[in-house]
């Protein structure tokens, strides 16, 4: 390094260093306390939290009792009818108000609001998914500013624009009856998340409130409103960049712009702005970038960048700090023999989307802590997903959702908010819309995690514009003027507005209009060889699990089964008098019209529908847990033909039987424990086809595996009676399914009872672990199951949790582990415990490490069910 290479890099490390010792000069004032509520025209004034609802407001003032317990959510149908207000005072420090600019921002509300700032009118909103800021330099003043909001009816609103709009839109989820509107759907002319109006798994409660937090907003000079970098390109050498900075200027001024990564900078350049919005875009490298990878596949790694402003004094103007994930991403749809392909090729490898479809977390979003979220993502994460669908009946997520996909190598299909519903289509209503996905599109553009914005759910396959046959039977019912004027709407908003914004503020981002859709102009179908496939021949159709098998298109991107939470978790909500799963409450808590003949028909079908109610959860999670373990293998199998299995539906917004692997307490149930295993990065697959035994092997990283197949024969106590080996060593293919084996079941079961035996399939690679699988070859209602088998547990504490050994002399079917009155997480559970085979599971209690005893295990069985 010559001599002024070294003065210059020690001046930079000097300025670096002093400069990033002064604060942010944007000066930030959140606008959380002192907030009252009422109802509009009432005197009396309740403490209220912000951000929240109102519904939990009159809770906590026990104006009302929990909305999800029993059938509160019948009763509390009022509050959407009324207006609520809300108001708080608050002081500004001096140094705020000599500020050149104020402003006031309302990052959410919920929905319809008139807003005044001591006694003005500030604005009026009526979008949750938009924020919205005012400049209040004039109004505001040092001592008890008074802020107030009122938030109108979003069903008197609705009912409004329902009339203005002169016939009615199909809402096929829209509980309009229980909310007592008869059949008026007003949920499509508000924008607003749609299962608030209710949901074939939600309750029906159509909040109010300040969803997202209110704060000043204070600068002079310049505001950094908006930095983007664009990911020109991405290769193992080198990152092209480009940072895009929205910069607003008082005044024509030179700055200099610096992008630092931690200590060291990356880019600086000087840069002119003229008074108002400059939009500069500025060019830079990576070299040999650690790129982000999924799970399975490699580190996501993130780079912690900031952008800094500096005025010509070398003060700092604005700074704002990102975590930035560099990598490839796109949506491969390509002609082949069959159709055309529909997979997402991350840093140049077709990757096989392994997740699920993702509602909110809480129908009172707010309330949804930041633990929430991890342990929500987390449990995706340790299933083995590497992808999530942001399905379009909730709300765009709040950024903390997105920064640990990002962090923990979840893929994003994100919708945009619509679903199952056709919308109006009149200038205000599409503005509205394309001031939305502008906004959240911008928000939401620098993570690595998302790699497809989806126009809505399941509407272009509902309407079936292209063929006339097709459909849920929605544009029968109208004349031609009405249904040409639906689909205008429908045209316009997800072929025009969505894809524009797209294309214009996420270039390079894959846009797909519709979840499911086979092409543009072809209709969906369970058959479809091209775009992807919602199949609901199983559940909705009442075809067999085995139908999995038939119905395998390029991209699996909704099936499910549904079951309902574990006994602890119904506790929670029911009394013992409702512990039936016919009785009013538990009826109240299934939105499902047909849910509960539906699992009972699959369950006598797979099982044998047992007695007691707990023991029909029981069952019926395992039933669930079956049936959606046989669609990802099924999937799986078929790679790289089919590149994705996205089951509906990872978690819950309150407590109900509904299709989710998780219950709104966070508890897993017994298919999320099955579909950890399912996804794993490398699997073996059995199934039984004409007498036959398919062995297949899927392996997810991208180096082959060799090794030697073995099958044996057991019976339940564990008597080897029988094995077929392979002479030949079989490669398993990179990135790919491989079929090994088939069998005759007749030469290989030699006239052996199946209902009293299992087979263990296993490979053993030439280097690293052997894989190993258990299959059983008659549904585990027909087993004959040992009735009385000797369990041995041995229980230790270790630091952070409880370990258990399990060893059994007969085979234990689906060991379901629970401590009654202790929540806690188990590493495993509904598990089969193998004849002699020791298992070690470790539970980690809720509450520090309480002591347990080995007596206080609660073992359930499918053995001993009837
Ligand atoms: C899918 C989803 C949801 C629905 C689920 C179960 O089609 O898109 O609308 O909740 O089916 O019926």
């Amino acid at each position: 390094m010559n001599h002024f290479a070294f003065i210059w890099l020690l001046c930079t490390f000097w300025v670096h260093f002093s400069l990033s010792a002064q604060s942010n000069p944007m000066i930030i004032l959140p606008i959380h306390e002192n907030w009252q509520f009422h109802e509009a025209g009432s005197d009396d004034w309740w403490p209220a939290t912000v951000p929240g609802t109102v519904h939990t407001d009159l809770q906590a003032n026990g104006h009302i009792g929990d909305p999800f317990y029993r059938m509160n959510e019948r009763d509390l149908q009022w509050i959407d009818k009324r207006d609520w207000i809300y108001k708080t005072t608050f002081d500004v420090p001096e140094h705020i108000l000599q500020k050149e600019r104020i402003i006031i921002q309302f990052q959410g509300l919920d929905t319809y609001t008139s807003i005044s700032l001591n006694d003005q009118v500030l604005c009026t909103t009526d979008n949750f998914f938009r924020s919205w800021e005012v400049d209040v330099k004039n109004l505001i003043k040092a001592d008890s500013n008074q802020l107030i909001i009122h938030f109108h009816s979003p069903i008197k609103v609705g009912l409004q624009k329902l009339e203005a709009h002169a016939y009615g839109l199909p809402a096929i989820n829209d509980q309009s009856e229980n909310g007592g509107l008869g059949k008026k759907k007003v949920s499509v002319f508000t924008r607003k998340p749609g299962y608030h109006y209710g949901w074939d798994w939600g309750p029906r409660l159509v909040t109010s409130g300040i969803w997202k937090p209110i704060q000043l907003m204070a600068w002079d000079e310049l505001r950094l409103q908006d930095v983007f970098f664009l990911q020109k390109k991405v290769t193992a050498q080198v990152a092209e960049l480009e940072a895009r900075l929205e910069l607003f200027s008082e005044s024509t001024q030179e700055v200099k712009v610096e992008i630092w990564q931690q200590d060291s900078l990356l880019h600086q350049q000087e840069l002119p702005l003229l008074p108002g919005l400059n939009r500069p875009a500025l060019a830079f490298a990576v070299r040999q970038p650690k790129r982000w990878w999924t799970r399975g596949l490699g580190e996501p790694h993130l780079y912690n960048w900031e952008v800094k402003i500096i005025g010509n004094n070398e003060q700092i103007l604005a700074t704002e700090k990102h975590k930035i994930g560099l990598r490839s991403i796109r949506l491969v749809q390509e002609k082949d023999e069959k159709g055309r392909s529909f997979y997402f090729e991350l840093n140049g490898v077709p990757v096989f989307a392994k997740g699920a479809n993702y509602i909110p977390n809480d129908v009172f979003i707010p309330r949804v802590s930041d633990s929430i979220y991890r342990k929500v993502i987390q449990s995706a994460a340790d299933a083995n997903m590497n992808m999530l669908r942001v399905w379009g009946g909730g709300f765009y997520e709040k950024d903390q959702f997105y920064e640990l996909c990002d962090e923990m190598g979840i893929m994003v299909w994100q919708d945009f908010m619509f679903a199952c519903s056709m919308y109006p289509g009149d200038t205000t209503f599409v503005e509205n819309v394309r001031q939305e996905a502008i906004e959240n599109v911008k928000r939401l553009r620098n993570h690595a995690s998302i790699v497809l914005w989806c126009g809505n759910n399941e509407i272009d396959l509902a309407w079936a514009q292209h063929n006339e046959l097709a459909g849920w039977w929605w544009k029968q019912r109208y004349g031609p003027r009405k249904r040409k004027e639906i689909w205008a709407a429908y045209d316009t908003v997800f072929h025009q507005v969505l894809p524009e914004v797209v294309d214009i503020h996420a270039p390079g981002m894959s846009y797909w209009p519709s979840s499911p859709m086979a092409g543009p102009e072809e209709h969906a179908s369970n058959t479809s060889t091209s775009g992807d496939i919602h199949y609901w021949g199983v559940w909705h159709g009442k075809a067999p699990f085995e139908d999995f098998y038939k119905y395998v298109g390029r991209f699996m991107s909704e099936y499910g089964f549904q079951s309902f939470p574990i006994f602890e978790s119904v506790k929670k909500y029911t009394l013992p008098e409702d512990w039936d799963i016919e009785s009013e409450v538990m009826a109240h808590h299934q939105r499902s019209g047909i849910g509960n003949l539906r699992i009972r028909k699959y369950m006598a079908d797979y099982y044998e529908v047992p007695e007691s109610f707990e023991n029909q959860l029981y069952v019926g999670q395992l039933l669930q847990a079956e049936g959606i373990k046989m669609a990802i293998e099924a999937h799986r199998s078929a790679m790289p033909y089919c590149m994705g299995s996205l089951y509906w539906q990872l978690n819950d917004c309150w407590p109900v039987a509904s299709w989710s692997g998780m219950d709104y307490y966070g508890q897993w149930k017994a298919m999320h424990y099955f579909v950890k295993k399912a996804f794993a990065p490398v699997v073996l697959i059995g199934r039984q086809e004409k007498r036959k035994l398919i062995l297949t092997a899927v392996n997810d990283h991208l180096a082959p595996i060799e090794g030697r197949l073995l099958v044996r024969i057991f019976d339940f106590e564990g008597q080897l009676l029988g094995q077929h080996g392979f002479r030949q060593m079989k490669q398993i293919a990179a990135n790919s399914a491989t079929e090994l084996a088939d069998i005759k079941l007749r030469k290989l079961l030699k006239r052996k009872d199946t209902r009293e035996i299992y087979l263990e399939v296993e490979f053993q690679p030439t280097e690293g672990d052997t894989l190993r699988k258990y299959l059983f070859l008659e549904h585990p209602g027909k087993l004959n199951l040992p009735t009385q088998p000797t369990i041995q547990t041995k229980i230790t504490k270790t630091e952070k949790a409880y370990q258990l050994e399990l060893q059994a002399d007969q085979l234990v079917k689906n060991v379901y582990l629970s401590f009654p009155g202790v929540n806690g997480f188990f590493s495993d559970n509904f598990f089969d415990l193998m004849p002699n085979k020791r298992m070690t599971i470790l539970f980690f209690p809720e509450i520090e490490l309480i002591t347990l005893q080995k007596e206080q295990i609660e073992v359930k069985m499918l053995n001993t069910i009837d």
